[in-house]
């Protein structure tokens, strides 16, 4: 059975509404879930402990009904070396290889981020501090995205950025641990796993137990409960974005392999049911070549009623005018991956401005930057790449500034303080600063 995708061509009269309603995506919030993470939240800030092993050991279904303490979903350095020793020598190089180049790539990003300072006429020092954050901590779902990969996109530039303390948190359903996750916490350099999960793992976090202290940020993606948590105590601590489905949107000129072209939009399809593949083209044989060998590839694909789902649902293949044109498109869909797929695929990355990753060029295939080229694959989804960048360095950082005012600068800043004061009504502003006048 062939798939049905859409197809719109930009010459169209409705193409905009078309493109518009193929982008519609809202994150729904359930009102039930909603009563229900405000709840868990109350109930572990009142009871710490007490209430995050009860709800770990019925949600999770720990087995042998369930541990007696917290103490049980502490895991030991020990335990991670051992992980990290148990899975096979290529995951594990494998692993150690992509750890050893997001590092590289984020030391790069650090070096980016240094503070400043400097000194007026009269030797007031103006400047900005950066200090990483204390502690922070990381969610790692334990079910159908358990990925490995996200241990080190999260963790690294947390380790890189001089946190002190890497909390992850990873529930484990039926008591069943990912060694794979385990292994990838051992070479990021967490400082602490706990097996917990869910809302009652972000309040853990966020307020603090008998055995968990607060952390300041948590990051990391979850299911709708931890989302729903993460926005709760949002304020109490810092927390990294909401991520919506991954996106790829491909530009391609006509003249790369269709199937590579095919396989690069199952490799976002096969993330989610609303996860969204688009294609954008001059040639319309081509679109068609693409679409030949989707329907070829898509049988033999361990995951093809995912892909299938998705790609009907969300994805479209769409002739545009010309190559310029894609690129404006590119821009008002501000895709999580941009893929530029051409000859000369600089010549069009310089007409895009909105987009969380760019990979260019034919042999940059998203799956690379997934694992192991180096920047990180958490990215701004849903048209935030707008406004937002990647995860990086910088979110576990914060920036303080510093003021130094020499006597003189005293006298002349005085003057211009006391004025503002006064009209602002704030009598104790005023004076202050005039205390200092001579
Ligand atoms: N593409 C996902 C990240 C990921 N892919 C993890 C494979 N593993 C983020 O959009
Ligand atoms: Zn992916």
């Amino acid at each position: 059975m062939s798939i049905q995708i859409t197809k719109l061509d930009s010459s169209q009269a409705d193409f905009k509404k078309s493109l518009d309603a193929l982008l519609a995506f809202e994150a729904s919030t359930d009102e039930a879930i909603e009563r229900a993470v405000a709840g868990i939240l109350a109930d572990v800030k009142a009871r710490g402990d007490a209430a995050v092993l009860e709800y770990t050991n019925r949600f999770d279904r720990i087995p042998n009904g369930g541990a007696a303490s917290m103490a049980a979903f502490d895991i030991g350095t020990a335990e991670l070396q051992a992980a990290l020793a148990a899975i096979p020598a290529a995951q594990r190089s494998a692993l150690e290889t992509a750890a050893q180049r997001i590092r590289a790539f984020h030391q790069r990003q650090k070096q980016e981020l240094q503070g400043f300072r400097y000194t007026e006429a009269d030797g007031t020092v103006l400047g900005q501090v950066i200090t990483p954050l204390d502690r922070v901590g990381i969610y790692v779902p334990g079910g159908k995205a358990a990925y490995p990969s996200s241990v080190l996109m999260n963790a690294i530039p947390a380790h890189v950025a001089g946190v002190q303390e890497i909390i992850m948190v990873v529930p484990t359903p039926d008591g069943v641990k990912n060694q794979m996750v385990l292994a990838a916490a051992a070479i990021a350099g967490v400082t602490r796993v706990i097996t917990i999960g869910g809302a009652q793992a972000v309040g853990a976090l966020a307020y603090g137990t008998e055995t968990i202290s607060p952390v300041d940020k948590i990051v990391g993606p979850g299911n709708a409960y931890v989302a729903a948590a993460k926005r709760r105590v949002f304020g109490i601590v810092g927390i990294d974005m909401i991520a919506g489905p991954s996106e790829i949107l491909i530009i391609c000129d006509g003249t790369t392999d269709p199937d590579w072209v095919a396989m690069d939009l199952f490799s976002q399809a096969e993330h989610d049911e609303l996860a969204q593949s688009i294609l954008l083209c001059p040639d319309a044989d081509y679109i068609a070549r693409v679409e030949a060998s989707i329907n070829q590839l898509l049988p033999a694909m361990p995951r093809a009623e995912v892909i299938r789902t998705s790609l009907t649902d969300r994805g479209a293949l769409i002739k545009v005018a010309d190559m310029a044109e894609a690129c404006a498109i590119a821009n008002s869909i501000a895709a999580e991956h941009l893929e530029i797929s051409a000859e000369d695929p600089q010549r069009w990355a310089d007409q895009i401005r909105h987009a969380g990753a760019m990979f260019l060029g034919r042999y940059s295939s998203e799956s690379l930057g997934d694992y192991c080229c180096g920047p990180n694959h958490v990215l701004p989804t849903s048209r935030t790449a707008r406004f937002s960048s990647p995860l990086g360095v910088y979110d576990f950082q914060k920036r303080s500034s510093l003021i130094h005012v020499s006597e003189a600068g005293a006298q002349t800043l005085g003057k211009v303080a006391a004025e503002l004061a006064y009209g602002e009504g704030l009598q104790a502003h005023a004076r202050s600063a005039e205390l200092r006048l001579k």
